[in-house]
Formats: structure tokens, sequence, C-alpha cells
């Protein structure tokens, strides 16, 4: 046995000539530089062999069991999946993969624990390099995904843009055929992509939202960040605030939605029912890369039960559990016990119940709404499974956005969430005031105006190859929105004698509704898009505030395109530089910054501009606020900086506008957004 286990030390040691850390129990670890290249060549063509020489051949020779001493839990994680691998029990390659399929999120789950159990990059990237030939794509896409965003070792590592990664979730069925035939007679090729639909389909107007490839990232980075299967005992920290994120950034997508559908003169989202016909059919247009086509759903339908997931009634249950909390004001743990959830945590309570994770008091008696109505809506299409079809788009975060019940789904949800929050107590014009704090103006320096422009991304990792066949350059090009540069101007006055630490919170909502009569104070505020939070310290007087667009703490920059990526690794590593100067995209969770406003039309769309100036001291979660430039809008690594409730200060039910309206340090005009 030992014998053994040194033989597989050595082979392992031979194939790594650059690291010189062998036979250090210290180990050093490997540049930041190094690092990317190796999570490049890990995603890089995941369906084939591995590119990279040195990653390829740790592939065949590592024996991930080998030495435990480099695993934080003395190898229980990998015996674990290296016995399911060996029982054969593991998911076959070459599969569709579903994080919401219970089973294979356990497997994908077993091998993100080995990686968080690494204790260091070498033992990290040398599993990532065996598993990959031996468990299901998809699995491994998840976990390497799932591992760079919590681990320590990846701190600074960019994952390349998942739609080129996986293209197949994030692309039409019709330009993916096109790809193969590209590749299949070695002609390069550039494809333009439609949205799916046609214009007889009124939806069709808004399908630039939802199949934004850049906007289905935002939604799978931020269930990433926060994955509804996170167990602090077990990953070692707490993500702060998760339920109320969950909440929040769902909200967002709902009342941003909302915006563009007005600014198409669409009407608002109308919410799913259960025990309503589900109008809107989707036709998805897109294919997995394994196992067929992503299955349709025909116009009004109505709810049926689905085979092995839920019957509608159990969901109606659940449902008025959940309002039956919300009326109560507390919510009943699994020990009996009242969890009052009438404040301002308690939100943060009802997501984790309705998501549901583990943080959720009392999942046997909650369930889990939101995850099990994304599987039955999903299925609609065969709800008894009669015709063998794999998930539906709802059952992918990658690809949920696509379908527009999904924003149906989510009004639904919205709606309750709203129920809980209209039950608070409003805030009084005492606990909003800033003392000393005054808005004199706000202005914007440049237009409101947003535009469509081309982008391009490859598809080269779509398609099969073997290394004998040489790639030939294969992309599609897409429309999407964006929006030119505009600064916001803020002047506020300090009339302390002393400097303040102040949060600027800029919103903007809809000035009418879809029939043009105004949206009241209470209700436009629920459908406050947010636009961007910062901290600013005030010194006596009069301060100008100049915040760019760009800066948006809301907002995330297109992440570079994965072929960049790989090349500016390379150049990087064959300067001898140690990192790559890619630290503005470590980050993805945001909104593209390219949606930061809405569409808009070409009269100009009226929208109410407001910006609340809060006290920062108040406000400050963490210490050394001020000194934090970035805003990390859904807080970083388990600490968010900001103490107020997401949408503070219009997060609760407001009676009477005046009390808005006569604090200095609140600002409100009307604005147009102009698309041309
Ligand atoms: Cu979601």
């Amino acid at each position: 046995m030992k014998v053994l286990v040194l033989c597989a030390l050595v082979a392992a040691a031979a194939a790594w000539p650059n690291y010189g850390f062998l036979n250090d129990p210290g180990r050093s670890e490997p540049s930041d530089a190094q690092k990317q290249h190796d999570v490049n060549y890990l995603l890089y063509k995941v369906y084939e062999n591995i590119r990279d020489e040195k990653l390829k051949s740790i592939g065949v020779t590592f024996d991930p069991e080998a030495d435990t001493s480099h695993y934080t839990d003395n190898g229980e994680a990998v015996h674990k999946l290296v016995k399911e691998l060996k029982d054969n029990r593991l998911l076959q390659q070459k599969h569709w993969f579903s994080l919401f399929n219970t089973r294979q999120r356990e497997e994908a789950l077993l091998l993100y624990d080995v990686f968080e159990h690494s204790k260091d990059w070498k033992t990290f990237v040398s599993n990532a390099a065996y598993f990959r030939n031996r468990v299901n794509e998809g699995e491994f896409v998840y976990a390497l995904y799932a591992a760079v965003v919590h681990s320590p070792l990846t701190k600074h590592v960019v994952l390349p843009p998942l739609y080129e990664v996986t293209p197949h979730l994030f692309t039409n069925s019709e330009v993916i055929q096109k790809a193969y035939h590209a590749k299949m007679t070695q002609t390069p090729g550039k494809f333009r992509s439609y949205f799916t639909g046609s214009k007889r389909n009124k939806e069709q107007r808004v399908a630039y939202f939802g199949e934004d490839v850049g906007l289905n990232t935002h939604h799978v980075t931020w269930h990433l960040e926060f994955p509804f299967w996170w167990e602090d005992k077990h990953e070692g920290y707490h993500l702060d605030r998760k339920g109320e994120n969950f909440f929040w950034v769902h909200h967002q997508l709902t009342v941003r939605f909302d915006a563009e559908r007005l600014s198409n003169y669409l009407d608002p989202v109308d919410e799913l029912h259960w025990e309503e016909t589900i109008e809107e059919g989707f036709a998805p247009h897109t294919t997995y890369k394994y196992g067929g086509e992503f299955p349709s759903r025909p116009d009004n339908i109505d709810f049926e039960d689905v085979e092995g997931v839920a019957c509608i009634r159990d969901l109606i249950i659940l449902e008025n559990r959940v309002r039956d909390a919300i009326a109560h004001g507390y919510v009943t743990a699994r020990d009996g016990s009242k969890v009052d959830i009438n404040n301002s945590h308690g939100i943060d309570v009802l997501g984790d119940i309705i998501e549901s994770s583990p943080y959720s008091p009392n999942v046997e008696y909650y369930g889990s709404l939101h995850n099990t109505a994304h599987i039955v809506l999903g299925r609609q299409g065969d709800p008894h499974g009669k015709y063998d079809l794999p998930p539906g788009v709802l059952e992918h975060f990658e690809t949920s956005t696509r379908d527009p019940a999904f924003f149906r789904l989510h009004k639904y949800m919205d709606n309750i969430f709203r129920e809980h929050k209209d039950s608070l107590t409003p805030y009084t014009k005492e606990e909003l005031e800033f003392s000393g704090v005054a808005i004199d103006g706000v202005s914007i320096d440049g237009p409101l105006e947003t535009f469509f422009e081309d982008f391009e991304y490859s598809l080269v990792n779509a398609v099969d190859d073997t290394p004998q066949v040489a790639d030939v350059a294969i992309s599609t090009v897409v429309s999407r929105l964006n929006h030119k540069d505009f600064s916001f101007k803020i002047d506020v006055n300090n009339n302390n004698d002393h400097e303040v630490l102040a949060t600027v919170r800029i919103f903007a909502w809809p000035h009418n509704d879809n029939n043009d009569i105004p949206y009241s104070f209470n209700e436009g505020r629920w459908r406050a898009i947010e636009l961007d939070r910062f901290w600013r310290k005030l010194s006596p007087g009069v301060n100008h505030i100049v915040r760019k667009s760009t800066e948006s703490a809301v907002t995330v920059p297109d992440v570079p395109s994965f072929d960049s990526l790989i090349e500016r690794t390379e150049a990087a590593l064959s300067a001898g530089s140690s990192e790559v100067d890619i630290h503005e995209f470590v980050s993805a969770v945001g909104v593209p910054n390219r949606f930061l406003i809405p569409k808009g039309n070409s009269e100009g769309l009226e929208f109410e501009l407001v910006v609340a100036v809060t006290d920062g001291k108040a406000d400050a979660a963490v210490e050394s606020l001020h000194e934090n430039t970035v805003f990390n809008h859904y807080g970083y690594h388990g600490v968010y900086p900001d103490n107020r409730p997401h949408g503070y200060p219009l997060d609760r039910r407001v009676d009477d506008a005046r009390i808005f309206h006569d604090l200095s340090n609140f600002h409100q005009h009307t604005v147009k957004i102009y698309n041309h």
C-alpha cells in the first residue's frame, strides 16, 4: 500500500516541473496568473480532453486519495467521491445536468467539497484535472465555478463568461446547428442570433432582456454567490442576509423587467397563480449539448401536478403557511418556538423560508416554495413525464429568465414579500432625517439614452473537436441593450461643523403606469430600480458629488471574452508577471452595467429619480466603511457593509408622501429616458 501511495506522489510530482514547492510541507502557492491559467484550461473545451499538457498529465497520474494531509478534512470528502466513482454511481458524462435534480446536485457538491477542502492550489487543481475526466461535465463546471467563487485560494481568479464555456445554455439551437456545420466543413462562421419567437408574440418585444447573455450570467452568478444548498457548519462561514438578498435580487429583476415592458408599451407582469391559467406559452429554441431539446409549453394551459415533484394542492398549502406567518408576524421554528418577523430582519427569514435554504427555521413546515415552483412550472410541458423530456429552462439559472413565465412566477413571490413589507410600521420623518445635511440639487450630466449594439461571442466551445481537427473561428452576433455614459451631480450641504459620512442611495421608478396614470408615491417606491449606492465623506459646507454611471455599485462590467482572458493570462505569464490585470472582473454578481437604466422610448419615458443621502455612520455595518471604495452590492464572502434593509428608505409602506417631501436629505425629480 505504502509503495503505491509513493508511486502516485512521484508521478504527480513529475508532472509539476514549474511549481517548485514539492516536498515542501508549507507549499508556497503559485501566482495568481498561474492559477488563472489553470482555471482557463480546466474550462476550455470542457467536453473534450484538457488542452494544457501539464494539466492533462496530472489528470491521468494524480491519485486524489494518496496524501490526505493536503485536505482540511483529512480526505473525508475525496474518499466519499472516489467511492461513488469506483462504485459506478456517478452520472455518466455527456448527459444533461440540472442543479435542481437532487442526486445530480449531490454529486456536484461532492466535488465542490473536495475543492473546498483542498489546503493548497496544487491539491485543488490536481483534483480538478483528475475529476474533469471522470465526472459529468455539467457537474464539473458547476462545482468548479462554485469553488472558485468561494475558495480563499481563488480570490483573484476571474471566471470566463459562462456563455462561452457552455454556449448551448445561452444560444439558440438554430445558431448552434450552424456552428456545428461550420466546424464540420472547416469554414469559419459568424452567425446572427435572433431572439426566440416571432413578432406575433408581443413578449418578443422584451426578449432582449430575459435572453441577454449578460443578464443570464448575472442570475447564475448571484445563485453561485448565494447557493440555496449552503450550510454554515459545512462551509465554515455564514452568508449574511442571504434570504433578504434572495428577495432583493429577484425584486430588482421584477421591477426592471416591468420598466422594460413599459418602455415597449406592454402591461406590467401579472403574477402567476396555481389556480389560474398560464397564459403565455414558451418555445425555448434551445438544445442541451447532450440530451435533446428544452421542452416547450403551449399557451393557455392549467397547472398540473408534476409526477415525483409536487402536487399543486401542496404548493397552495405552503403558500398559505407563509402568508399565515406574515399575518401573524412570526414564523414557527422546527422546535415550535416563534421567530419574530415583524421587524427589519423579517424579510431575511422569509427569504430563507421561501427559496428555501438550510437557513430556513422550518423547512419541514414551510417547504421550499421557490425551488419547487421552478421545477413544477418548468415541467408543465410534460408534467407526467410521458415524453421523457429533459428538464425545462426554469430548472437552470442560466436559462430561467428566457421564459416570460419566470417573471410571472417571481411577481407572485414578490407580492408575498410585499405583503410582509407592507405589514411593517412606516418610517417616521425623525427616523429618516440626517441632521444638518441637505440636498441642494441633483442633475444629470449627459443624456439618459439607450441604444442597441451588436455583441459577438465565441461558439468554439459549443462544437465537438479533436486535437487532430483544427479550430475554425465560430461566433455569434447578438443585439443587446446599452446606454450612453452619464453622471449624477449631487450638491449636498453639510451644515455640521465637522465632516460626516453619508450613504448616497439613488433610485428611479416609472412615472406612469401602462394607462399613463401616474404612480402614487407608495406604488412608485415599490417599483423603484436601484441605480447606485455608495459612501461619501461630506466636509462642512457645500459638497459637489459627481458619480459616473460606470461606477454604479449595482452593476458589473462585461467580463472579457474567454479568448482574451486566455491571451492576457498567457501574455502575463510569458512576461514573468505574477498577476493578470483583470481585477475589476473578479466579481460578476451585479447586473450588467449596460442594463443600468431601462430602455425608455423614442418620446422619452418618464421616471421619478430619487436620491436619499442618509447617515453613513448609522448605516455602517463594518468599521472604516468610507475607506472601502468598492461597495459590493450583495456583500462579499459573508460580509455585508450596509446595515439598512435593501431598498432603504423606500422599502416600507408610505402612507403619507409628505414625510419624504419634507426631508431635506431626500430629493425627487422627473427625468426622461430615451431610446433612439
Ligand atoms: Cu433566481
